[in-house]
Formats: C-alpha cells, sequence, structure tokens
C-alpha cells in the first residue's frame, strides 16, 4: 500500500525504552537478593562472550536516579524494566525481600515525579535458581502457581501505580534457547522438553493474566513475543511452504495460544506424530483462554527468509553470531520443515541481523489481520559498536537511520490500520548483551563499561539521545 499522507502518531503514543534487570542492574547479590540461573549460568566458562556477566552490569540498582533524570532530559513518555524474581523472593516462592520490593518502589515513584510512565515487565529470563534445583523450574507444573503467587505480589504492590504490564518476555526465546540450542541456561537440548517446558509457561501467563483482572482491573497486560516474520526465499511453492511452516512454527504456535487459548493444529498434528507435543491436562484449554492478553508486546530486530529443507537436511547446529564478526552466522534449519537462507536484499548488522524497516510492517499487520489486538512495541534497536570521540562526543548516526526508519514503517502500519500503544526502544543506557558482552551496544547513553581495561561506568549521551528527543518533542513529526 502506498499513501499519499500518513496517519499522525497519536497524542498518547507511549515513546519509550526498554530494558531487563539482569542487563542493567548489578548488584547481584546485595539486599537480599537470592541467586538466579544467569547469575550461576554466566560462571560456567565459555557460555558467554569473553565471559561477562551482570554482577554490576551498568549499576542501574546505584545510579537509577542519574539514569531517570536522563530519560526526564529526553522527555521520555514511557520506561519499560523489568523486576528480577530472586529480589523479591530470593528463592522463588515462600517469604518475602521487603528490600527487593523497596527498590522498584523507588525505581517507580522516581519515574512518576518526572510523569515517565512505568511498564513493569515481570519475567525477563531470570529465574530464581533455588527454583530450578528444586523442581527444575519451567520444567515442571509447579511453576505455575509460584509465577502466579509472584506476579500477584507485584500486582498488589504495584498495581496503584502501574498500568502497563508485561508478563513473560519473549517466551519463544528462552525456552528456545534454554531447550533447543542450550545456548541460555538450563543448557539443555530436549526436543520433547522443550514443548512440556512451553505449555507450563503458557499456563503460568495465562494465570498471571487472569488474576491480574482481579488485582489491577484497569490495567492492561500483555506478553513480549520475539517476532521474526518469514518470507519465502523464491516463489517455488516449496520454498513458500517452508516459509509457512516456519511462520507457524516459529510465531503462531505461541501468539495463537497467547490471543486465542489454542495451539495451531498443523504443527499440533506434526508433533504429536513425533511424539513430542506436550502433555495436557483437563482444563488447561480452559485456563488459557481465560488468561487472555490486553495487547500483543512485539519484540522486534528483524526477519529471516526460508526455503525447503529436505528430510536429511540442515539442522538447528549452525553458529550464532556473538563475537560481532560479520559473516559468522550459519544457516540452521528443521529437517523437512524449513532452513534459513541469506536474504540477499537486505543489509545485515555486525552482529549479521538484518535490518529490515518494512519487515516490522508487514509483522504489525499480520499481527493486527489475525488478532485484532493492539500493539505494544516493546523493544526495537540496533545492536552496533559505538565509539567514544577525543571530544566525548558519540556519533551513532547508524542507529538514528535504524530507528528512523522502523519508526516510519509503524506509520506506515498506523496508516494501514494498524493500532499502536507504544515504541520501547532497545536500550535507554547500553547495557550488558547476554551473550555478546558490553561490546554489543544498543544505548542512547553510552556506558563506560568493557569487557577488559578501564570502565568507570559514566554516562555519556550519545547523538542518538538528541535526536530521539526531538522526535519526542515533536510527536513524531521531525521523523
Ligand atoms: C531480546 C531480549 C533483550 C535484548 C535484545 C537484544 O531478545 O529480550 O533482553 O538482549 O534481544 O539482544 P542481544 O542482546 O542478543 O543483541
Amino acid at each position: 500500500m502506498l499513501h499519499e499522507k500518513l496517519k499522525a502518531f497519536p497524542n498518547d503514543f507511549l515513546w519509550g525504552a526498554a530494558s531487563a534487570a539482569y542487563q542493567v542492574e548489578g548488584a547481584w547479590n546485595i539486599d537480599g537478593k537470592g541467586v538466579s540461573n544467569w547469575d550461576k549460568f554466566v560462571r560456567i566458562p565459555g557460555k558467554t562472550f569473553k565471559g561477562t556477566n551482570g554482577d554490576v552490569a551498568v549499576d542501574h540498582y546505584h545510579r537509577y536516579k542519574e539514569d531517570i533524570a536522563l530519560m526526564a532530559e529526553m522527555g521520555l513518555k514511557t520506561y519499560r524494566f523489568s523486576v528480577a524474581w530472586s529480589r523479591i523472593y530470593p528463592d522463588g516462592q515462600g517469604e518475602v525481600n521487603q528490600k527487593g520490593l523497596d527498590f522498584y518502589n523507588q525505581l517507580i515513584d522516581e519515574l512518576i515525579k518526572y510523569s515517565i510512565e512505568p511498564i513493569v515487565t515481570i519475567y525477563h529470563w531470570d529465574l530464581p535458581q533455588a527454583l530450578q534445583d528444586k523442581y527444575g523450574g519451567w520444567e515442571s507444573r509447579e511453576i505455575i502457581e509460584d509465577f502466579k503467587n509472584y506476579s500477584i505480589t507485584l500486582f498488589k504492590e504495584f498495581g496503584d501505580r502501574v498500568k502497563y504490564w508485561v508478563s513473560l518476555n519473549e517466551q519463544n526465546v528462552f525456552t528456545k534457547s534454554g531447550y533447543q540450542t542450550a545456548m541460555h541456561p538450563p543448557g539443555v537440548k530436549d526436543d520433547k522438553l522443550f514443548y512440556q517446558v512451553n505449555h507450563h509457561a503458557n499456563l503460568a501467563n495465562a494465570a498471571a493474566i487472569k488474576a491480574f483482572r482481579k488485582y489491577v482491573p484497569n490495567g492492561m497486560i500483555g506478553p513480549s513475543f520475539a517476532y521474526i516474520p518469514t518470507y519465502a526465499a523464491t516463489s517455488k511453492p516449496e520454498d513458500v511452504l517452508a516459509a509457512e511452516n516456519a511462520e507457524e512454527f516459529i510465531n503462531y504456535w505461541w501468539m495463537d495460544v497467547y490471543a486465542w487459548g489454542k495451539y495451531p493444529k498443523t504443527i499440533w498434528e506434526y508433533l504429536d506424530e513425533k511424539g513430542i507435543a506436550p502433555k495436557v491436562q483437563e482444563n488447561d484449554f480452559k485456563l488459557l483462554k481465560e488468561g487472555k492478553p490486553d495487547f500483543m508486546g512485539v519484540n522486534y530486530y528483524q526477519t529471516t527468509t526460508y526455503e525447503k529443507n529436505p528430510i536429511d537436511g540442515v539442522t538447528m547446529e549452525g553458529n550464532f553470531n556473538t563475537t560481532g564478526k560479520k559473516g559468522t552466522l550459519e544457516d540452521t534449519g528443521v529437517p523437512g520443515l524449513f532452513k534459513t537462507v541469506k536474504n540477499e536484499h537486505l543489509e545485515k548488522t555486525n552482529w549479521d541481523w538484518n535490518i529490515d524497516p518494512q519487515g516490522l510492517r508487514i509483522g504489525l499487520r499480520r499481527i493486527t489481520n489475525r488478532y485484532g489486538l493492539p500493539i505494544l512495541i516493546s523493544e526495537n534497536g540496533l545492536g552496533e559498536y559505538d565509539t567514544v570521540n577525543e571530544d566525548g562526543t558519540v556519533h551513532d548516526d547508524y542507529r538514528i537511520e535504524y530507528l528512523k526508519t522502523h519508526l516510519k514503517a509503524i506509520q506506515e502500519a498506523m496508516t494501514d490500520g494498524v493500532e499502536m500503544i507504544g515504541y520501547c526502544v532497545w536500550s535507554f543506557t547500553d547495557l550488558l548483551s547476554w551473550l555478546n558482552g558490553f561490546q554489543k551496544r544498543y544505548g542512547f547513553v553510552y556506558v563506560n563499561q568493557h569487557e577488559e581495561g578501564e570502565h568507570d561506568l559514566r554516562r555519556i549521551k550519545k547523538k542518538s539521545f538528541y535526536w530521539y528527543k526531538d522526535v519526542i518533542e515533536s510527536n513524531g513529526e521531525n521523523l
């Protein structure tokens, strides 16, 4: 669709930025916090880039006032952050740690002081290790009750001031990386378990959303899904079918459950045939249908292109680029279903992520047409190397270009009829990239934190900081 005139951004559009507890807070063992799965995982040699960890991260725990003052200076309308479950319940269940609640209460109050709308993510991957040790974490149905109780604690404590909530961040990523590729904790490769874990996560998500209606009746809640829209490599029907397979397997398998409380039929048949469909109990689908979200949270970074993968074709074993050496990403696939291929029409980042603003528009339209839900972009951004010049400036024009083109695509999608709540750039300050260390940077604010050498954690506003400030001030008119 080509439009002569684009719709303006709504007046209450939430111009924002996002982060996650483990990636910014640091203070990993302070004020009663328990150990999380990531606190443990990063200590296993070879798991993260140059062994980086979030022990200090960017020390947001101690510097949140400084960071929020910068957000206020920028004019940010919303800040999405996550709560570390192990600060609230050091063992994941049982006794509440008051100091953990205090920290987030102070953070929320500080945001409100500057009229910045807090968006709270309940779970952004840092599971209390005690629950992993006790019953295998997401591997057991026991997690449903514990996650619900933890969520209710947050609803009761913060629901008077927090309207927008994200339940699970990227369930598709933390389960795939934890149980298919073994790159995240608990570092397992087991397809059957992967689907079972997902079923538990779906139930936990629905249970929390169902409870939310009681405790925060005027609030809005939804999951954040890592949406990677699919393209077919060619117009050959077998490639188109491969892309359809991928869309169903890597996207609809989750989003259908969130929006409709049921799994896509063709995939269920396939998994059942293979003996790896999740075991379900009576009433599971009742709960899934009772826990429907108010919006679809979308974390968008790229699209992927697919072609036919023969029955003896490539597997998921290909190399994933966590070094920033362009061209080291390898194609992967599921034999008999699909295989990734390079899209010659798209530029890539140094970490081999496709840069594709129109893909965002396509994805937003697919969600709108399929589910009819409003959309919150809970993450979008560019991870790149940044350099501080001798005069102390950071010229991240490539980031400005990335964000500008994605915002234009959002505006086009809104003109197409997509209902948007807001846009959270990943990220506000630089932060720890789970597997890629501190060299892969996303922030509007540079943080002097490195794998090696001098790092005093000082904050430096990048060029993109001033650019986004201007975009917010003009409510998107100065794109
Ligand atoms: C998303 C996560 C974020 C963040 C982002 C960038 O998948 O929700 O936590 O890390 O991706 O990814 P990366 O740090 O791997 O570049």
